[in-house]
């Protein structure tokens, strides 16, 4: 192994590297306070001047991350933020964590991966470690930012190492914050590859170490890509149990009984997030480029695009059924947010429930405490508050996402009739609460 390396490797496992952390969204700032808190200092880029006068007023705006855990990484001295890329001249890592949004359904947008490595490539310093953790199809560590570092005039295994290790913060589950995500790491060399085993060990327990940054970037879409596809098999499932006249919620919980090849989904009102609806588009995407059409993606894409829609529908029955017309009742669709106890609406089914119900005419509530006021696309509405005289007010009470701190008795006791699309009254048979 070559002196530098060898002087490389020994500064990263003594924590003597500064490491680098562009992007402080849901992944980057867990990422860079967990390393600050294990002793080595990053200096997190983000270009959102609001997050940046959050952060420097010492106020966390990640659900996962308390304001004291922001100001213990700040009071330490290991972590700080720039809105530069300035620091790399004194980093030696660099991570990034930017989004990978689409660009329409089934098409990437990489731009703001390509917009960071070009903005590295300027100010790196010589011999550092590139890696990318952003979700993206399999191909872009090689095919995209390998020539955009190498087009700045830089020459791989000597200017800078690259690699892909993919995130994987699961919002919301306490039960396993970074350090405790096994970590898996592909580089587009061996060096590279160990260069960022040994990074990551300084903070996780568990690195698993694969052959190529293809093979990373495509554990990723697999892990994702299971989910979307077994959630919407499992809203499939429940739409046809409801034909049958089968509680499918029963269904599941006898299936889960089974003590080894099964795993337990549940029906929602969609699926909503940055990562489930989105990340296997972009495995669709490149394996329709490379000769593949992948039916699976694109039915459970197609499925869980269309549970808004059927939510709606059903409560429409249930409305009917005791003689009132969807379109001239009240609804209040509770929980806006896209899953429980996570402040995040991006995908989030319940926008699209509320939109949905408008055009058919219904008179569109809500209520979340995490979101007191909700300004999306075409929705300007403010949170109602949850009185047991304004929920008899309304023809019906859409349950969307079940919030723990929402008070379940006083909605039971005073709605007129529940569409509870998260079984959050399970084996409280009243008929006043509907299931999907
Ligand atoms: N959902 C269902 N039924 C289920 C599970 C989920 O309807 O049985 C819905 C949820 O309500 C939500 C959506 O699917 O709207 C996505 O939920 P999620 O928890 O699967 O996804 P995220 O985006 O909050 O977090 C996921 C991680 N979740 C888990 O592994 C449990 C994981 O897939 C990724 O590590 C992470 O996104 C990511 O960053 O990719």
């Amino acid at each position: 192994m070559d002196k530098y390396l060898a002087q490389f490797k020994h500064k990263i496992s003594t924590k003597k590297i500064k490491t680098a952390v562009v992007g402080l969204g849901y992944v980057g700032l867990p990422l860079a306070l967990a390393f600050a808190k294990k002793g080595v200092k990053v200096i997190g880029i983000e270009i959102d001047k609001d997050r940046l006068t959050k952060i420097r007023s010492r106020k966390s705006y990640i659900t996962d991350i308390s304001d004291k855990e922001l100001c213990a990484g700040l009071d330490s001295g290991r972590f700080s933020a720039s809105g530069t890329f300035d620091c790399l001249a004194e980093t030696e890592v660099i991570i990034i964590c930017v989004p990978t949004p689409l660009k329409r359904k089934f098409y990437p947008n990489i731009t703001y991966i390509k917009e960071a490595v070009k903005s590295i490539a300027k100010k790196i310093k010589k011999g550092s470690l590139v890696i990318l953790e952003s979700t993206t199809y399999p191909g872009t560590t090689n095919e995209v930012i390998l020539p955009l570092l190498e087009d700045a005039g830089l020459v791989h295994n000597r200017d800078f190492y690259l690699c892909f290790s993919p995130e994987r913060i699961d919002p919301g589950n306490e039960r396993y914050p970074v350090e405790k995500i096994p970590k898996i790491v592909g580089g587009i060399s061996p060096e590279a590859a160990s260069l960022a085993a040994l990074v990551y060990k300084n903070i996780i327990e568990e690195v698993v170490p694969v052959t190529s940054a293809r093979a990373a970037e495509f554990a990723k879409l697999l892990e994702n890509t299971f989910r979307l596809v077994n959630i919407a098999l499992i809203d499939e499932l429940t739409m046809m149990a409801k034909k049958m006249g089968i509680a499918i919620w029963e269904v599941i919980d006898a299936a889960k009984t089974k003590p080894f090849g099964f795993m337990p989904f549940y029906p929602g009102p969609g699926v909503g997030g940055h990562c489930i609806p989105k990340d296997p588009l972009y495995l669709y995407w490149k394996a329709r480029n490379s000769g593949f059409v992948s039916r699976f993606i694109k039915l459970a894409s197609d499925v869980i695009a269309f549970m808004p829609e059927y939510v709606v529908g059903r409560a429409e029955e249930e409305l009917e059924a005791r003689g009132i017309r969807l379109s001239k009742s009240k609804v209040l669709v509770i929980g806006v947010t896209y899953k429980k106890d996570v402040l995040d609406l991006r995908q989030s089914p319940s926008l699209d429930i509320i939109e949905v119900l408008r055009q058919k005419g219904c008179a569109v509530s809500y209520h979340d405490p995490l979101v007191p006021f909700l300004k999306v696309e075409r929705i300007d509405l403010k949170s109602v508050p949850l009185k047991k005289d304004i929920l008899s007010g309304f023809d019906c009470v859409i349950i969307a996402a079940d919030h723990s701190s929402l008070d379940y008795n006083l909605i039971l006791k005073n709605s007129r009739l529940i569409f509870d699309t998260r079984r959050v009254y399970k084996g409280r048979n009243d008929l006043k609460v509907a299931l999907l």
